[in-house]
Formats: structure tokens, C-alpha cells, sequence
């Protein structure tokens, strides 16, 4: 495989409607997407950083920065050949900065699966060929509101909803959710981290909820936080934010601080160390979803094949590409039945409509690929 040209593509999607969360509020994607051109074909990644470092430390133009100045010399620089299993190696110098590295592996896994004609799916281990849909549900004005987002979502089958969380707003919403729709609803929360271990009895009160999860009560640092929080409550603790690698995520579950794993590979680096969050897990007992991050169709393909894996046993936060965008970059994910189809074509299934990715182009920056 050899590559001619990396592209740092900068798009602004609109999200179809804000997305509000415990630490900021998204109307408008700022994405950084790579484009590694190959002799005989592209590889494409989608960085799942956010404008700003309100999630975690990292943010878009910080990414962009670490990927053309110290990810992308590192790769030109290998004297083996350029494949997936590579790059993690090759990266291992650079302290943290996971979103960045896991735009870049992604696009070289697929430059190398395209080439052989191998899915992501059947690279990392799909044993189904749909996967059950999730959808996150932002903190919104009123509980009115809040009900009228739901009922929709239930009506276009989702299998499961999450409602963000934070202080202010979390009892009252959760109890309207269930008053409303019932006790039958997969339902689970998301804070993230906006509580402390001194909020514990006032998160047990959610425990009559019958929730599957509360997902990152705490902030990210606080293992043994949410190890003593998750002896106090009833309602099982997933993690998010902490879980940063494979050995991160055996820390948590060893030190009894969840029972159940969100696995997003921006987060943890990578599709690969994504891969091995699911082996750790799996070899302990401890069932994961698939997390997301507002991605386009190229991020949702990758994760939809990732959420195919045995042990993803939950619904993740795979939604619909018309959940997020008006138009996607790709042909849209649709919910059949409460699931996304998880693609079968070379690599990552799908490619970025040419007049698509055109008209949300914000800046292009090419780089030669000396070696
Ligand atoms: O905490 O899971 C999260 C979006 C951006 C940043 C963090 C999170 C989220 C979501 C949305 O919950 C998930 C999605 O539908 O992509
Ligand atoms: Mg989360």
C-alpha cells in the first residue's frame, strides 16, 4: 500500500436540532476528516473531537494540529509496511491526544481493507449483521418538551433512550419518561461527570427508575469515586470519560467502579484498542454498548461494525444519520426494525458523497507524503 497524500478536510454539518449536555451545548459539527490517498484508492477517518475541550481535553483544531505534526511524520516515517496494526506502535511516543491517533489509524484501516476487499465488520469480528439502535436525548427546556423528543423516538422504533443528565434536571425527567411511556422502556442516563460522591443519595433516588445504567456520574479521574458510588446505589454505573484504554477499562471494572462499559474508539485511541476494550470487558463479564459522538455516516459505519461484536450487548448511541443531519456525508443510515444494517462493502462500507462533502467544505489542506 502506498499513500501520495494526506488531506485534512474541515467540514461544518448542522446538527438537525442542538444537542444539549452537562457541559456545553452542540448545534454545529466542526469536523476534521482524513483522507489518505493510496496509489489504488482512499482511507478515510473521522476525528470525533468537538470544537471545543468540554467532553475531554481534546478539541478539533488541537487534533489537527497533533495529526499533521506529530501523527503523520511518524507514519511517513515507518520503514514497515503501513497497515492498522502499525500504527498504534507508532504513535505510542505521543502522551494521549486518542481522538487524534484514532482519526488516523482509522484511515489507514481503511486504505488496507479496501484494498483486500475486507469490511470492518469482518475485520474486527462482527458476529451479527445488524445491530440494535440507542438514541441519546439531550437536556432540553421543559419536560413537555422533553416527552414530545421521546415519544417520537419511540414511535421510529428505537430500541432503547438515553436522557442527559445533570444537576436540575434528572428525577423529574426520568420520572415523566416512565410515568409517560411505562416500566417497558430501556431506559438509562447520562451526566457526564457533572456529580459528586456527595450526591450519591440524591442519585439513589433514581433507583425505583429501574434504569439499565447511569452512565458517568463523576468526573473522569474519580475511579475510586465511582466504585464507593456504585456500592451506594442501586442503578448499575457504566462508564464513559474514564474508560481512556483496555487497561483503563480492567482498572475500573477490578476496583468495582462499573459493571458496564461504554466503548467509543475516538476516546480509547483507536477501532483496535476499541477492539481490545471489548475482549477485556467481555473476558470479565462486563457487557458494552457503542458509544458516539456525532458522527457522520463514516464514523456511524465504523461504529456500527463495531457494535456487531459479541459482547456489545446493549443498544449503543447508534442512531439514524437523520437523528444528527438533514443530509449525511454518506448514503443515510436508516433504522429498520430499531436497527442500523452494518455495511458489508470493502473497508468502511460507505464513501462521502462527492457533492455532499463539497457544499460543507470548509478548508482543505494537502499534505505531500515524503518518504
Ligand atoms: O457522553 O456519550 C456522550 C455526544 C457527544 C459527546 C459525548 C456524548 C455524546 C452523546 C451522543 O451522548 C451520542 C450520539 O448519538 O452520537
Ligand atoms: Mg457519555
Amino acid at each position: 500500500m502506498k499513500i501520495e497524500l494526506a488531506e485534512l478536510r474541515r467540514i461544518a454539518l448542522p446538527l438537525v436540532t442542538p444537542f444539549r449536555t452537562s457541559f456545553g451545548t452542540e448545534s454545529n459539527r466542526d469536523i476534521l476528516l482524513v483522507r489518505l490517498r493510496g496509489t489504488d484508492g482512499d482511507g478515510w477517518g473521522e476525528c470525533v473531537a468537538m470544537s471545543e475541550p468540554l467532553y475531554s481535553s481534546e478539541y478539533v483544531d488541537g487534533a489537527h494540529a497533533v495529526v499533521r505534526d506529530h501523527l503523520l511524520p511518524r507514519l511517513m516515517a515507518l520503514t514497515t509496511d503501513l497497515t492498522a496494526e502499525a500504527v498504534g506502535p507508532a504513535f505510542q511516543a505521543v502522551k494521549g491526544h486518542p481522538m487524534a491517533k484514532s482519526v488516523v489509524e482509522m484511515a489507514v484501516l481503511d486504505l488496507e481493507l479496501s484494498g483486500r476487499g475486507e469490511s470492518f465488520g469482518h475485520y474486527l469480528g462482527a458476529v451479527r449483521d445488524a445491530v440494535p439502535a440507542g438514541v441519546s436525548v439531550g437536556i432540553m427546556g421543559s419536560v413537555p418538551e422533553l416527552l414530545g423528543a421521546v415519544a417520537h423516538y419511540l414511535a421510529q422504533g428505537y430500541a432503547r433512550i438515553k436522557l442527559k443528565i445533570e444537576p436540575g434536571w434528572d428525577l423529574d425527567p426520568v420520572r415523566a419518561v416512565r410515568e409517560r411511556f411505562g416500566d417497558e422502556v430501556a431506559l438509562q442516563v447520562d451526566a457526564n461527570a457533572a456529580y459528586t460522591l456527595a450526591d450519591a443519595r440524591h442519585l439513589a433516588q433514581l433507583d425505583p427508575f429501574g434504569l439499565l445504567l447511569i452512565e458517568q456520574p463523576l468526573p473522569e479521574e474519580d475511579v475510586a469515586g465511582h466504585a464507593a458510588l456504585a456500592a451506594q446505589i442501586r442503578t448499575p454505573v457504566c462508564l464513559d470519560e474514564s474508560i481512556t484504554s483496555a487497561a483503563a477499562a480492567f482498572d475500573a471494572i477490578q476496583r468495582g467502579a462499573c459493571s458496564i462499559v461504554n466503548v467509543k474508539a475516538g476516546r480509547v485511541g483507536g477501532y483496535l484498542e476499541a477492539k481490545r476494550v471489548h475482549d477485556v470487558c467481555a473476558a470479565l463479564g462486563v457487557p458494552v454498548w457503542c458509544g458516539g459522538m456525532l458522527e457522520t455516516g463514516l464514523g456511524r459505519a465504523a461504529n456500527v461494525a463495531l457494535a456487531a461484536l459479541p459482547n456489545f450487548s446493549l443498544p449503543g448511541d447508534t442512531s439514524a444519520s437523520e437523528r444528527y443531519w438533514r443530509h449525511d456525508l454518506t448514503p443515510p443510515f436508516v433504522l429498520e426494525d430499531g436497527c442500523l444494517r452494518v455495511p458489508t462493502g470493502p473497508g468502511l462500507g460507505v464513501r462521502p458523497d462527492p457533492d455532499r462533502l463539497a457544499e460543507v467544505t470548509v478548508s482543505v489542506e494537502e499534505i505531500a507524503w515524503s518518504v
